[in-house]
């Protein structure tokens, strides 16, 4: 089996190249990325001399590019994470996000129809959703829950989505999309929430919070959204939609309170910052359909996850301070520059 892993510099991309190499050692897998702010090929590092892995510098949205990749390697399986991901640089700045989110998607599949693929899988998010309120705990997004988009992020996460279908429908493209809850784990680059919060904490810098903290989200460790995805691709039926979730809701400003009790810092570093436009109040999944049809269940509990991820980052300063700092970004010209 030959599967194309887009965005495999990125958290998730990452986090599910090493699981699928450890599940599958058989398998050849290839991850195409273009190295944006969020791609850190340092991040490979521990896969880079296996034998079944090869990392290409790709953009989704090249379409030669892309084609020439496919002719070369005849790819079984397209999983794709390639993605701009981060809803904060949607609202400043749109257009990049329409590119490679629904252009570059639309550029994958168009070389899965010409070259032929067992499987297109599309990495979603349960932000295509939109929110629920915070005072009706007993709703919940299942798969026929409407698409209502928020941020600029997520409707270009949505329009991806309908154009996967489209692709089914129009021209029989075997595609299946999972639409998960927000992950947590290693390699999550710290401008998202979690690993923000950790790496301040640890520099006894302030905590931005935004608005009060009241905000839901839905946390699911990394690698049980890897089992999932692993699973759909192999056992998910072609054409369907899986909402990929633990029933794990928590209120922001008590993810920041833990952060700070777990690495024994104040809770006086927590600053309430100007709210971001268009906050979704409560993100919750329902993930019912994964668990009786493929038999699904996260193995991670949050209590458990949070204490490994935080250990990760005392572990790994070195990763996500050259992030800080900027310098990871000249990593990729100190391996490749010569080459
Ligand atoms: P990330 O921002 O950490 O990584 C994205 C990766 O995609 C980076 O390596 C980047 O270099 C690469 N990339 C960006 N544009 C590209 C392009 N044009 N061509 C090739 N590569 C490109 O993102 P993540 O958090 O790992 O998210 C991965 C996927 O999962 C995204 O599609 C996201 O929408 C989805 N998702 C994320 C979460 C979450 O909580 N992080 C939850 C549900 C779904
Ligand atoms: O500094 C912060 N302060 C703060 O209060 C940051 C970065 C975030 N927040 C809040 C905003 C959200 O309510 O924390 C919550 C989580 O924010 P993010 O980490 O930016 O994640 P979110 O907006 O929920 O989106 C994430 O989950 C769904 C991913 O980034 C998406 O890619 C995924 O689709």
């Amino acid at each position: 089996m030959n599967i194309f892993v887009t965005g495999g510099a990125g958290f998730i991309g990452s986090n599910f190249i090493f699981y699928m190499l450890k599940q599958h050692p058989d398998y050849r897998i290839v991850c195409l990325d273009k190295l944006t702010y969020a791609g850190n090929l340092s991040t490979l590092k521990p896969v880079m001399d296996n034998k079944n892995f090869r990392f290409v510098k790709l953009d989704i949205c090249d379409r030669e590019g892309v084609f020439a990749l496919f002719e070369e390697e005849h790819p079984d399986i397209v999983v794709n994470f390639a993605a701009e991901s981060h809803v904060d640089r949607s609202i400043e700045d749109p257009g990049v996000f329409l590119q490679t989110n629904i252009f570059g998607t639309a550029t994958l599949m168009d070389a899965c129809r010409k070259y032929g693929i067992k499987r297109y899988h599309q990495v979603s998010t349960d932000e295509v959703y939109g929110d629920l309120p915070l005072d009706k705990p007993e709703l919940f997004f299942t798969e026929e829950t409407p698409l209502h988009t928020s941020s600029p992020y997520s409707a270009s996460k949505a329009a991806a989505d309908l154009l996967v279908m489209a692709y089914y429908r129009t021209y029989g493209l075997p595609v299946t999309i999972s639409r998960c809850s927000n992950n947590y784990g290693p390699y999550h680059f710290p401008e998202k929430l979690i690993p923000l919060m950790i790496a301040n904490c640890l520099n006894d810098k302030a905590l931005p919070v935004y608005g009060e903290g009241i905000n839901v989200r839905d946390w699911l460790y990394v690698e049980d959204h890897c089992s999932a995805i692993d699973l759909i691709i192999h056992k998910g039926k072609v054409g369907e939609v899986y909402n990929v979730g633990g029933h794990n809701e928590m209120r922001n400003i008590d993810i920041v309170k833990l952060i700070c009790k777990e690495l024994d810092k104040p809770e006086s570093l927590i600053t309430h910052v100007t709210d971001r436009k268009g906050h979704d109040m409560r993100y919750a999944i329902d993930p019912t359909k994964i668990h009786d049809e493929l038999g699904w269940l996260p193995k991670t509990k949050f209590a458990d996850g949070i204490k490994k991820t935080i250990q990760w980052y005392l572990d790994n300063r070195d990763w996500w301070e050259e992030i800080v700092s900027g310098d990871y970004r000249n990593y990729y010209e100190k391996m490749y520059g010569k080459r």
